[in-house]
């Protein structure tokens, strides 16, 4: 993979999450750990430990987009290690856990173990606030063997898990739910020691965990974004904004049915609205707030290989020169929905 883009997303000292815009790779593999590395690739992979980092591979990659990679630093020690199927690294103050499902009839029953068993992982290694998930996953608006859309199938059991976990875990965090090219389902996570976090909704979108029956027997089980407050910092305004994976919906509604550009232009407004001070204020984090511009580590999903000229035309004015983007062509979570955004501001 020879014109795979290095994504640096994390420098030292990481303790604030912030990822490098200008990569000194040397520096970070002297003084930091590595707690985790995706790559999106042209096939899919179990996750494994490679120069003691964890590391997942997932089938983003195809003729329309380049393959990508997305690096999680850290400056503090890190301990790596395996747990059953999944690998995970952890430094005293944030864990990273992968873990792939390959494919199923039917989702429920192994998502929900899935999940159960990441989130104990989670809760018996000390790190119970979640900060962001991404959820993966394969043909994800195509039927199992029932007939039963695979994304509502996963959502039920992801909602089953969090609902055993809920006094554990009583705050959705930032989450993605993307499609990819492979079957089955890549799930991973940053989670964080107790008392930085703050999971934020967005005054323009009804909160997934509420979405009405049409989309699913169980909602999705997700915050709009996460802030979270920076290691060692007296204030509580400095801090990293994780921004869910956002799409062209207005209360639960999709709206601009078939139109790639209204829906990327909605989408920005969207996220405007997200990390905007007022919005942040609301959520009692003080004196934080961001501009679109500000959005940073931005991953684009687009469903259809024909719209990524228009979506990354929009994108190019919407964002500054030397922002961090990188465009997948996989399917989205809902029949209806041509583009998703997420990033991060810091
Ligand atoms: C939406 O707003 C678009 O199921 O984890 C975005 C972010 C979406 C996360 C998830 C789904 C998820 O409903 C889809």
């Amino acid at each position: 993979m020879s014109d795979s883009r290095i994504r640096d997303r994390i420098q030292g000292p990481w303790s604030s999450l912030t990822p490098c815009t200008t990569p000194s790779r040397t520096a970070d593999a002297v003084h930091g750990g590595v707690l985790g590395r995706i790559t999106f690739a042209g096939m899919t992979g179990d996750p494994s430990l490679i120069d003691g980092a964890p590391h997942l591979i997932t089938h983003m990659a195809n003729a329309s987009v380049h393959p990508a990679e997305e690096i999680w630093r850290t400056s503090l020690p890190v301990q790596a290690g395996v747990a059953g199927h999944a690998v995970y690294a952890e430094d005293g103050e944030h864990l990273f856990y992968a873990v792939r499902l390959g494919p199923q009839d039917a989702y429920r029953e192994p998502v929900r173990d899935l999940y159960e068993t990441a989130l104990k992982f989670a809760w018996d290694h000390g790190y119970p606030e979640l900060i962001r998930m991404w959820n993966l996953i394969g043909d994800i608006t195509g039927a199992n063997a029932d007939g039963l859309e695979i994304y509502r199938d996963f959502c039920t059991g992801r909602a089953e898990a969090f609902t055993t976990w809920q006094e554990q875990f009583p705050h959705l965090p930032a989450a993605t739910g993307i499609g990819t090219l492979s079957p089955g389902v890549d799930l991973c996570f940053l989670a964080a020691k107790p008392g930085r976090a703050v999971h934020v909704e967005n005054p323009r979108q009804t909160p997934a965990y509420k979405y009405s029956s049409r989309y699913g027997k169980k909602s999705p089980s997700f915050a709009r974004a996460t802030f979270l407050r920076d290691l060692h910092t007296p204030g509580k305004s400095s801090g990293s904004l994780f921004v869910s994976g956002t799409a062209s919906i207005l209360g639960d509604d999709t709206v601009h049915i078939d139109d790639a550009a209204r829906q990327t232009e909605e989408t920005l407004r969207n996220i405007e609205a997200l990390v905007s001070s007022d919005n942040l204020r609301r959520h009692e984090v003080d004196g934080a707030g961001f501009d679109v511009k500000d959005l940073d580590q931005i991953k684009v999903y687009v469903r259809d290989a024909e719209h990524l000229p228009v979506v990354q035309d929009i994108c190019a004015s919407a964002f500054p020169a030397d922002t961090d983007i990188a465009y997948f062509n996989v399917g989205v979570c809902r029949p209806d929905l041509l583009v998703e955004i997420e990033g991060v501001c810091r």
